[in-house]
């Protein structure tokens, strides 16, 4: 991201977590009812363990904000961790307790987890060193940020959803959902499906997955609806649009591959069952009837919903543990349990919609720009104007 910067800070159970959001115009409403209904949906999802109970995750604004409106400069959020307070004395910033840290040392790495790699490059013997930046909890910090990234492209006619489309072997064939797929999606639903007709046997993976001490992946889409035709460029690599969805999104925690429309079916078939052809309303609007595409054209919107699938791998942290190497001993030793979740898809998909928000938000900048609301909506509406000219 080029005009809006987004950095975090913290660990899982440390003190809390920081997002410094630097970029926003000034001028900006903040919904603070959308902030907490965000927070909540991250927090929601069935297949959670019991850290969710103990978080509360209230955003505090401590920076780039006053009397709900944004002022130009850069915006400092806050996220308590409640569970701190049965951590404190193994991850205090000042003095930790010898006997506590040696009792929860991790020392024989997950596969799949960051725990090796980590402890390898930043030498770290003690490996909740890294696992403690790379755990998801970091993502409440980015749901918070986008929540503002999500206030931002409202103003201009964006909306974006997201819904589980498959969890381990069910849905797995599932068909590129549509916006109005992503409407009929129930937030308190247990894991926010797309098809609620495969609800229960989802949930009845989880629970079997609970049961032997094992973790579930899946797949998550989330779609921007109302998106201007324009945004991104074909120039350069990096200010392809699709490429910088596809960064943010692969950014999220456990997300191995990332979808933009229904590429991969696309991928098996020829070319005339892969594109959208090209016509015209009767009042001169640009009119796809249909949306392989998902809604960018080499590195472009073309004003069709923007479609972005999150292919997540199971969590790496597996009760029943994986072979592993105790870097104590060098001996074989199965992998540490550290407190996890089954799954974490409905979540999943509340970040990633996050990470899109932050995109198209950066992307507006890039085209609309402004140090204000006032002056991007009015570069904005320049914008459209001309387009309705055209050609
Ligand atoms: C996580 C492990 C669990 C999750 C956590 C991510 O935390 P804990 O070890 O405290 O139970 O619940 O997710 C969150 C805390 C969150 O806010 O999403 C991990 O290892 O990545």
């Amino acid at each position: 991201m080029q005009r809006l910067q987004l950095t975090t800070a913290g660990e899982s159970h440390g003190p809390g977590l920081t997002a410094l959001l630097m970029g926003l115009p000034a001028g900006l409403g903040i919904d603070y009812e959308l902030l907490r209904h965000d927070m909540k949906r991250r927090m929601h999802g069935y297949g959670r363990g019991r850290r969710m109970k103990i978080e509360a995750d209230t955003v505090e604004i401590r920076g780039g904000v006053r009397d709900a409106e944004t002022l130009g400069s850069p915006i400092a959020l806050w996220v308590e961790n409640r569970d701190y307070k049965n951590w404190e004395r193994m991850m205090s910033p000042v003095e930790t307790d010898p006997h506590m840290v040696a009792k929860r040392r991790l020392h024989a790495p997950r596969p799949g987890h960051v725990d090796l790699a980590g402890g390898l490059k930043y030498d770290r013997r003690d490996l909740r060193d890294v696992l403690e930046r790379a755990s998801a909890r970091e993502t409440a910090a980015r749901v918070a940020a986008g929540a503002l990234a999500r206030m931002f492209v409202r103003e201009f006619g964006i909306e974006i959803k997201s819904g589980v489309r498959s969890l381990g072997p069910v849905g797995a064939d599932a068909p590129a959902p549509s916006w109005e797929d992503l409407l009929r999606v129930d937030e308190e639903s247990p894991l926010r499906a797309i098809d609620s007709s495969l609800e229960a046997e989802m949930v009845a993976w989880v629970d079997r997955m609970k049961d032997e001490g094992d973790t579930l992946g899946g797949a998550v889409t989330v779609i921007a609806h109302g998106v201007p035709i324009g945004l991104g460029s074909h120039i350069q690599w990096h200010q392809k649009l699709d490429s910088r969805l596809a960064q943010a999104v692969m950014s999220v925690p456990a997300v191995k591959a990332v979808e933009i429309g229904n590429a991969l079916q696309a991928s098996r078939g020829p070319g005339s069952d892969a594109h959208d052809p090209i016509s015209r309303t009767d009042d001169g609007r640009w009119f796809r009837p249909s949306n392989h595409a998902g809604g960018t054209e080499g590195g472009i919107t073309n004003g069709a919903d923007l479609s972005v699938t999150a292919y997540m791998k199971p969590i790496s942290t597996l009760r029943k543990g994986m072979p592993s190497i105790d870097i104590d001993t060098l001996e074989p030793h199965q992998s540490q349990y550290e407190r996890s979740d089954v799954t974490a898809l409905p979540a999943c998909g509340v970040v990633a919609e996050a990470m899109v928000a932050l995109v198209l938000a950066d992307a507006i900048l890039e085209k609309y720009g402004g140090d204000s609301m006032v002056e991007v909506k009015a570069h904005f509406e320049a914008s459209q104007a001309l387009q309705a000219d055209w050609p």
